[in-house]
């Protein structure tokens, strides 16, 4: 264990007096991007993040800013902030140095440029490639009122493996292999985990496809021989449904390596489940 991931010289930039609430939003972000790398589910630059902070820093970004075009509108985005890690930057990078490998923008009042408000701060930086996925996530979010509001990529190892095995390509089955490895896994997704088949990385194709099983009212996403994607209230509890689902794939790849296809709780013990938490388990 590193002594202390957090050093505190060299990581709060001076902008960080502007903007004195994104200190503790920036806090929980960073521990959970460690946990990404402690868990092996961010090598390289895989991965990333994005938050709407827009209660922390404010919206639009000051006259005279840099803007950048958005490839469409999100108009029910206008301006509001998000905190996003970079194109091609380490999650464990973003931990130590948020300001460097991580930017908070806002885009303007029509919803279709953003600028920087906080943070980018070195050479090349560029917001994360899956941000066409991201905001559409975001935006989706904000038109159904539901109270998510982090959008967290990464590549969780055993839910990618699962998803190159045949007979898990269907979302159904999926779904109820997972749910019967452990409890947890109905209590925390009763709607499952959104089977979203393989599309090119950081493509409108992808995001399109995401957002339709967002639209299903998933909270977790397979993305097929690629990785997973979670939204949440917050960083930890994206996270943290990241986690489950990973947890019932692991123990399920470890009954099939042990040569078992394992029966799992079975419906009525899920039923029960479903009953005793008062779970709702609506698919749209
Ligand atoms: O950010 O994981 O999907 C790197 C990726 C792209
Ligand atoms: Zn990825």
């Amino acid at each position: 264990m590193e002594p202390n991931i957090f050093p505190k010289e060299g990581v709060v930039s001076l902008e960080m007096e502007r903007f004195p609430k994104l200190t503790d939003v920036l806090a929980e972000a960073r521990r959970v991007a460690t946990f990404l790398w402690e868990k092996g589910w961010a090598e390289a630059s895989g991965g990333n993040l994005s938050l709407d902070v827009t209660d922390a820093v404010g919206g639009v970004a000051s006259a005279g800013a840099d803007w950048t075009p958005l490839p469409r509108a999100y108009p029910s985005l206008a301006g509001r902030s998000f905190l996003v890690t970079g194109s091609g930057r380490r999650f464990r990078d973003f931990a130590r140095q948020p300001e460097a490998h991580g930017v908070v923008l806002s885009l303007d009042a029509a919803g279709d440029r953003w600028a920087r408000l906080w943070g980018g701060e070195s050479p090349g930086f560029r917001p994360t490639s899956e941000l066409p996925s991201h905001l559409a996530m975001q935006a989706h979010l904000r038109e159904t009122a539901r109270a998510e509001r982090t959008v967290l990529h990464a590549h969780p190892t055993e839910l990618i493996a699962l998803s190159h095995l045949p007979a898990y390509k269907d979302e159904a089955a999926l779904d109820d292999a997972l749910w019967g490895m452990l409890p947890e896994v109905k209590i925390f997704l009763p709607r499952g985990v959104g089977l979203v088949p393989y599309a090119l990385t950081g493509t409108e194709m992808l995001a399109q496809r995401s957002l339709a099983a967002l639209e299903r009212g998933h909270a977790v996403l397979l993305w097929e021989m690629h990785g997973a994607l979670a939204v949440g209230r917050d960083p930890a509890e994206a996270f943290d449904r990241l986690d489950v689902a990973n947890k019932a794939a692991a123990v399920l790849l470890k009954c099939l390596a042990a040569g078992v296809v394992p029966e799992g709780l079975g419906k009525t013990r899920l039923a029960e489940l479903t009953q005793a938490f008062g779970l709702d388990e609506k698919i749209r």
